[in-house]
């Protein structure tokens, strides 16, 4: 087992000056960033935390979650990372199957706070803007084993719960190497972060960040002309982005092109539409598909610069730490073209799902995590990922997974069956759509329904629309037929 010195230690003592971030039109040195997080550590030891504990940490994107996240490094403490977009319901549930001792949040998400119920309640609650009244000296951890736990970030699966990835220092330091033995990285790069520190497409990026000694420009939320002004203000060369960012921001450029230092733009999260690789072509945006999931620590096949023309659609090879194959339906190896489930290797991939073994042992097999994709490899080796498995809808980055809409919605009095489908949207690339089954003598309606959800399911989760029908398609053992869902609504 593998210890190193703690990273953002070893950065603070490497490159103490270097830009490290910025952040509201203010820079802020390695050296910034360690005493500010070295001083949030010693508030959360005073407030009772102890290394190897988990916290659920609900923050927003801003410089001082950044603090606060790096401060747990420093004591050794995991944090379990929320979906701010989530109900009370749904982080309750992860705060309590991550068994989290603690809660850091904000003022901002006081009602979502007040309304958690926990069934066994032994978990305290720190407000970010009341941590200074408490402080001591942090015993700081100076070397970290790099099997250790470092995140925890939940995603939820076909049935069932969300499950908790476990990702150790480990994975984020192979996952920074292959990003950079990839695109390469030199003493004028700064990334953009815009996209949430609660996914890791956003967390990779820290981490990047005191692992290269690199500045990273951080934006609050998401907008498409504070972006490209950044861009060209803060000479930004690299930035990660899913499709419905990249949309935003075409349409803001018209045509414009972006700054010679602007060499990468990271498209993942998702599916990227031909046409809209084709326009970034077109306007010399430099696009690099990637393929990535929370289980790999962010991108573990992305397209090398000299590819994106000849293999434009392609999320590229398997970075140089690890490896990629598909198995086809008989379970042997793919021939190149053709399809099958997407198998990945590496020592960036997860080691599991926190306390669930048995899932872990199905999904994961001499260290080839079974993704649920579905791809090919061409003969030249480059991934091609096809409509993912019938089930998982991607709304702008954020997924949805039938299984969960329809539980809930089954779990209405008047709703006696339930189905739940994707369908194209312009904006979001994919949004839900429910058919429903309303039982004898109930008068359900869609407002209600959607109140129903309002109260129980991230608001991106919430069907889009409500077909009320006699019937929900299911095949002889009972499975949804989603394609015979999809027909209805192209009829
Ligand atoms: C697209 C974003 C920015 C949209 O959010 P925006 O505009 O800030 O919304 P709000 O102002 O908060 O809300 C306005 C209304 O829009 C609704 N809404 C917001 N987001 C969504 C959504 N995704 N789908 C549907 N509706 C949404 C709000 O509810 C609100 O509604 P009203 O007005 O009715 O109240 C935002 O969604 C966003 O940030 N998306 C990106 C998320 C993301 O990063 N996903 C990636 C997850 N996957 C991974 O991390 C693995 C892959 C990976 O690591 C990676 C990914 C990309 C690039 C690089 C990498 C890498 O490998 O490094
Ligand atoms: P997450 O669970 O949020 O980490 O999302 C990861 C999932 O996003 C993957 O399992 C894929 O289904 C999807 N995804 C990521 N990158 C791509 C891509 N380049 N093309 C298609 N789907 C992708
Ligand atoms: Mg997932
Ligand atoms: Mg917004
Ligand atoms: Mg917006």
């Amino acid at each position: 087992n593998q210890v190193m010195q703690n990273f953002l230690y070893k950065r603070f003592l490497t490159t103490p000056d270097r830009v490290a971030f910025h952040y509201k039109g203010r820079d802020y040195s390695f050296a910034d960033v360690y005493h500010e997080s070295y001083k949030i550590a010693g508030q959360l030891t005073a407030n009772g935390m102890k290394k190897g504990q988990f916290t659920g940490v609900l923050l927003k994107n801003n410089l001082e979650t950044v603090f606060i996240l790096f401060a747990l490094q420093l004591i050794g403490v995991r944090a379990v990372i929320l979906n701010n977009r989530l109900t009370s319901g749904e982080i309750g549930w992860q705060l309590q199957d991550s068994k989290a001792k603690f809660l850091i949040t904000e003022n901002a998400f006081d009602k979502v706070q007040t309304n958690i119920k926990y069934e066994f309640n032994d978990i305290i609650t720190l407000f970010k803007e009341t941590l200074a009244g408490k402080t001591n000296e942090p015993e700081l951890v100076k070397e970290i084993a790099l099997d250790d736990i470092c995140t925890i970030m939940y995603t939820s699966g076909t049935t069932g719960h969300p499950k908790g990835v476990m990702q150790t220092y480990g994975n984020h330091l192979w996952s920074a190497i292959g990003s950079s033995l990839n695109l390469g990285l030199n003493d004028r790069d700064a990334w953009l972060c815009t996209v949430p520190l609660f996914h890791i497409s956003g967390f990779s990026i820290l981490m990047r960040s005191i692992i290269y000694g690199m500045k990273v420009v951080l934006i609050d939320a998401f907008d498409e002309r504070a972006v490209i002004q950044l861009i060209h203000k803060e000479k930004v060369t690299i930035m990660s982005a899913v499709s419905t960012m990249l949309t935003k921001m075409l349409d803001d450029l018209d045509g414009e092109s972006l700054p010679e230092a602007f060499r990468c733009l990271l498209l993942g999260g998702g599916p990227a539409s031909r046409s809209l690789l084709e326009v970034c072509k077109q306007n010399g945006i430099p696009v690099y598909q990637t393929y990535g999931m929370t289980e790999t620590s962010s991108q573990i096949v992305t397209l090398s610069p000299e590819d994106s023309l000849a293999k434009l659609g392609s999320a590229g090879k398997a970075l140089f730490p690890s490896q990629l194959k598909v198995m086809n339906e008989s379970g042997t190896e793919a021939v190149p073209n053709e399809p099958g489930e997407i198998l990945v290797k590496g020592p960036n991939v997860t080691s599991g799902y926190l306390g669930h073994e048995e899932i872990t042992a199905e999904k994961i097999n001499d260290g080839w995590l079974s993704t649920g994709d579905i791809g090919y490899i061409d003969e030249d080796g480059f991934l091609f990922v096809l409509d993912r498995r019938s089930d998982l809808i991607i709304s702008g980055g954020e997924n949805i997974y039938p299984a969960e809409v329809e539980g809930i919605l089954n779990s209405h009095p008047g709703v006696s069956d339930a189905g739940v489908i994707g369908m194209k949207d312009v904006t979001w690339g994919e949004v839900p759509v429910a058919f429903v089954v309303i039982k004898k003598n109930h008068d359900t309606c869609h407002d209600e329904l959607e109140s129903f959800c309002n109260e129980k399911l991230a608001k991106y989760k919430i069907p889009k629309r409500f077909f009320i029908v006699d019937e929900i398609p299911r095949n002889a053992s009972k499975k949804i037929l989603r394609r015979e869902l999809r027909k209805m609504i192209h009829m």
